[in-house]
């Protein structure tokens, strides 16, 4: 078995997820000033540090992914960020792509950039301690999109990444984000995401990666948040599944969803159907942000010194996820 192949089973082990902490300096503004926290960077790594010593860390969080600013901070004059996640029983990983920029030739939709030096940061990251790595691409649906310039560009891109990063022992998130925004049905996100990860994987087959030393990154199929024809739960484990096995090969050890804009409940609950219905192979956990984070961000914003209180609702959700991902989860687990 490749080293590869084994951090990514480590990672995803005995229903353990990821959490998604890599969220840019903008966006954790952003979430920070929705609950009325200034957004420091002393605040940043405050609610990130209590969350990265949660004892959900070590029983269900197998990989925690970070940003630049996060993997170079410290907690004390001994301990950095990465050694703390190694400490708690996880696994350090790092957002390596720069972001999605307007797509020249097609306005309307946005491509990944990042490549340019990427093989000297992957470097650094390795050394600071990084395990596994990620980047996202995104898609939206609309009458004619996502366009073919569009879901060829992502996929290049997304290969040539993990094709880098495998070259620096890490393993590679591939994450292709087919949005929720939007009043399509979820027989179209079927259609356009399977159309986004067949195309993945035929770059990345292209770009001779191991498929057994990544971890496949997708949406769940949900229809459109402004649509009428909302599926039921069971449909979307049921479509989620279909469109995995008709897309994604054989090799791929494991699959962790983003929540994508789903609340936490409905994140856990879907999940939870996925793995009831698993026929497959495939490992199918979570690689969360908002749908591990939510709770949790808005009892700190009342107390940022109250790192208890906000651990034992962060693990709550992690516990309530890392069921799921077991097929364990039921309702009244809730609290
Ligand atoms: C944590 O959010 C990440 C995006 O951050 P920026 O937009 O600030 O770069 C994002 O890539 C995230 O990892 C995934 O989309 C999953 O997050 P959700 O909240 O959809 O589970």
């Amino acid at each position: 078995m490749s080293e590869l192949n084994n951090i990514a089973l480590k990672i995803l082990e005995k229903g353990k997820g990821i959490l998604a902490a890599d969220e840019s300096t903008g966006t954790m503004t952003k979430r920070l000033n929705s609950v009325n926290v200034p957004s420091t960077p002393e605040n940043r790594l405050l609610f990130r540090h209590s969350l990265f010593s949660a004892a959900s860390m070590t029983d269900c969080i197998g990989g925690v992914i970070l940003y630049d600013e996060t993997i170079k901070q410290d907690i004390s004059k001994k301990i950095s960020i990465p050694e703390l996640i190694l400490k708690m029983g996880s696994a350090p990983g790092i957002k390596v792509d720069t972001g999605a920029k307007v797509l020249a030739g097609s306005p309307d939709e946005k491509i990944t950039e990042g490549l340019d030096g990427l093989r000297e940061r992957l470097k650094e990251y390795y050394k600071l301690g990084a395990k596994f790595t990620k980047w996202r691409g995104v898609y939206s649906i609309s009458e004619n999109y996502p366009s073919k310039l569009s879901i060829q560009s992502n996929a290049h891109a997304l290969a040539r990444y993990s094709a880098l990063v495998q070259e620096c022992y890490m393993v590679p998130i591939v994450e292709p984000e087919v949005l929720m925004d939007g009043g399509h049905s979820a027989e179209e996100c079927y259609k356009k995401t399977s159309e986004v990860i067949q195309k993945c994987f035929e770059e990345l087959i292209l770009h001779k990666i191991d498929l057994r030393g990544i971890i496949l990154k997708p949406n769940m199929i949900l229809s459109g948040i402004n649509s009428k024809n909302k599926i039921s739960n069971e449909e979307v484990a049921k479509l989620t599944i279909k469109c995995l096995k008709n897309s994604v090969p054989s090799e791929v050890p494991g699959i962790a969803f983003l929540s994508g804009g789903q609340s936490e409940i409905e994140a856990t609950e879907n999940l939870n159907l996925i793995n009831k219905y698993n026929d497959t192979n495939f490992i199918m956990s979570y690689s969360y942000g908002r749908a591990l984070q939510q709770s949790a961000l808005k009892y700190w914003s009342k107390d940022i010194q109250n790192i208890e209180g906000t651990q034992k609702v962060f693990n709550h959700r992690a516990k309530m996820n890392t069921l799921a991902a077991q097929g364990k989860w039921s309702k009244d687990l809730e609290i």
